[in-house]
C-alpha cells in the first residue's frame, strides 16, 4: 500500500515536470535535415516526443525538465549543424 502510494506520487511529480515547447529551427534545407534534427532530439533521454516540420522550420518538443534541460536539447541540435531558438 505504502509502496503503491509512493510510486503514484513519483509518477505525478514527474508528470508535472513535463513541458511542451515550440522552437524555430535554423539551417534546414530539406526533409532530410528535418529527419536528422528529429532523430537527434528523439534520442535524448527525457524527451517524450518531437515533431520537426520542414519547410515551416518548426520543432515541437515534449520533454521532462527533471531529466533534460532545454540547453542540452539546443546543444545536441547545434552539434548536428543546426540551431534552435
Ligand atoms: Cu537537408
Amino acid at each position: 500500500m505504502y509502496v503503491a502510494k509512493r510510486v503514484r506520487c513519483r509518477y505525478l511529480c514527474e508528470k508535472l515536470k513535463m513541458v511542451s515547447k515550440k522552437y524555430t529551427v535554423n539551417g534546414m534545407t530539406c526533409n532530410g535535415c528535418a529527419g536528422t534534427v528529429n532523430n537527434i532530439i528523439k534520442m535524448q533521454k527525457g524527451v517524450e516526443s518531437v515533431d520537426v516540420h520542414y519547410p515551416e522550420n518548426t520543432a515541437e518538443v515534449s520533454f521532462n525538465e527533471s531529466l533534460i534541460s532545454e540547453e542540452k536539447i539546443k546543444e545536441v541540435v547545434q552539434m548536428m549543424g543546426y540551431s534552435l531558438n
